[in-house]
Order: C-alpha cells, then sequence, then structure tokens
C-alpha cells in the first residue's frame, strides 16, 4: 500500500506526519510525506518557530511526485494539520489528480481543528473550508467529537446523537467517519470511546481514559484506521487494531512522564496490536 500523507513536519516530538509516518511504516505501508509546515515542534507549547509551507511549494512536490509517475500506485491520500489557509485547495487538487490516475484511490481527511478541551488551535478559516469543501471531497473522515459537532452543526455527546451526527457528516460525502474522543454523558467513569460509522454498520469500542494528553495522539489513530481500513475493508477489525495500538502508545508515554508520544518505544504495538478491546455492534 502507497499512502500520500500531507501533514506538518516537526523536528522535536511527534505530531502531523511526524506522528503518522513511523506507525504506517511499521506496518508496512510505504508513506509519501508532503509537508504542509515546517515546525520546531508542536503548537501545544504556545511557541513554536520555523515556515509555513506556501500553498504553491506544497502544489509543486506534489507535481514533481506526479512527474515521477507514482500517482496510478498511490492508493490512499490522507490529509491532517493544514497550517496556511491555501492548503486546502492544493490537496483538493491532488486528491483530483490521484483519483484521475487511479480511480480506486480513496481520500481519507482528518479534519483538524481542535478539541473539547483546548478549542480551536487552527486558523478561523480553516473549519469553514473543511466543512464547505474539504470534507464533501473525502471517502473517509476522522473527526473527534469536538470536531464532529462543527462540522455538522450539532452537539454531539450520547451514542444516539453522536450517530445521528456521523450520519449528517456522512450525507455531506464521505462514507466512513471515525469518531474519537467520545466522552458521553452517560459513559462509565473513567472510560473514553471510539465509534466507526460506514455504508456496513456501526462499531464503537471503549478503553480506560489516561489522564493525560498527548498531540498528535488523533494522527497516529486517522493513519492506522485507515492504512487498516483500506486494506481489509473490515471497518471494526480496523478500528480494534487501530485502538490497540494507539491505547498501548498513550500507556507507554503515560508510563514515561515525557509530555511527547512515546512513538518509536511504541513500535511493536503497531506492528503486533494485542487487540486487547472489542468493538461492539450497534447498528
Ligand atoms: O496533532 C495535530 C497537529 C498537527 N500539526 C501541528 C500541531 C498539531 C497539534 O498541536 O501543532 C503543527
Amino acid at each position: 500500500m502507497k499512502i500520500l500523507s500531507i501533514q506538518s513536519a516537526v523536528a522535536y516530538g511527534h505530531v502531523g506526519n511526524s506522528a503518522a509516518v513511523f506507525p504506517l511504516q511499521r506496518i508496512g505501508v510505504e508513506v509519501l510525506p508532503v509537508y504542509t509546515v515546517n515546525f520546531s515542534n508542536h503548537t501545544g507549547y504556545g511557541s513554536w518557530r520555523g515556515p509555513l509551507i506556501s500553498p504553491d511549494d506544497v502544489r509543486d512536490v506534489i507535481s514533481g511526485v506526479e512527474e515521477r509517475g507514482v500517482l496510478p500506485e498511490i492508493d490512499v491520500v490522507l490529509s491532517g494539520y493544514q497550517g496556511g489557509e491555501g492548503i486546502g485547495e492544493v490537496i483538493l487538487d491532488a486528491v483530483a489528480r490521484v483519483k484521475a490516475a487511479n480511480p480506486a484511490a480513496v481520500y481519507a481527511c482528518d479534519p483538524v481543528m481542535g478539541n473539547a478541551k483546548s478549542g480551536c488551535f487552527v486558523a478561523p478559516a480553516i473549519p469553514v473550508l473543511l466543512r464547505e469543501k474539504v470534507v464533501p471531497a473525502a471517502d473517509i473522515i476522522t473527526p473527534n467529537q469536538f470536531e464532529l459537532g462543527y462540522l455538522t452543526g450539532t452537539e454531539p455527546d450520547t451514542l444516539e446523537s453522536t450517530l445521528a451526527s456521523a450520519d449528517l457528516a456522512r450525507a455531506m460525502g464521505p462514507q466512513t467517519v471515525l469518531v474519537t474522543s467520545v466522552e458521553r454523558p452517560d459513559r462509565e467513569p473513567g472510560t473514553i470511546e471510539m465509534l466507526v460509522v460506514t455504508d456496513e454498520g456501526a462499531w464503537v469500542v471503549q478503553t480506560p481514559l489516561l489522564p493525560m494528553k498527548a498531540n498528535g495522539s488523533g494522527d497516529v489513530t486517522a493513519a492506522l484506521f485507515t492504512a487498516h481500513y483500506v486494506a481489509s475493508g473490515d471497518a471494526a477489525d480496523a478500528l480494534a487494531r487501530t485502538v490497540s495500538s494507539v491505547y498501548d502508545l498513550l500507556e507507554r508515554t503515560h508510563a514515561s512522564g515525557e509530555r511527547e508520544l512515546q512513538l518509536v518505544e511504541a513500535q511493536e504495538s503497531y506492528a503486533h496490536p494485542r487487540m486487547q478491546f472489542t468493538p461492539r455492534c450497534v447498528r
């Protein structure tokens, strides 16, 4: 499998492509990383250095890849944190070019905007662009519960309302919606869930909630789920694999006391997930 992955690069720590690329490689995926920003570190620190990559430069890198003749071999375009406001158009153009070269290719969009605790952490124009233009072109989206609410103009909280919001998101275009960081008001204390909705059904999986927030965990989740799902076509199995890997990554990170994901140390959890959590069919 080959994935063209359009996301951030950071020198220190692990978000964007600096979180997604290694786990994908560790499960045998050939990744073509295209960078949207080249930052020293993630924005959660409040200060960082390094440039946004201009839309023209991002487009140019993709054109160079196209000139190598590899677009027909691309199975997936994956996009995450966009940085500047012009990147959305470049992503859409890349998706169109890849799909023209390989009609079976899939576009997976992680609509990165923010989360329930931090609120929105991208430029104000990005959520609008995602909702109006980018998400409608996607086959798979991986919002957290907060982003799902923004995309659909709803406030999902219970299982029922989150399923209803996911259906609204699916009506915008994407066939598959993975909702991360689902925190139902009636959840078992100390738990958190992920939910996937497809044409074939819906599944939810519960894990313990670790008392931490690690930037980049959503980027690893989107990458692993997309790769497993596109490889097998089995959403429940892809969910089980992803949640197994990401939970073990987070547990290891928590145990280390470090702020950054222990991405390399957790490598066995991507290649050989323990499958310690079983998704429950809810539709
Ligand atoms: O995890 C999303 C993300 C991606 N890229 C950059 C970020 C963040 C979140 O903090 O700062 C640069």
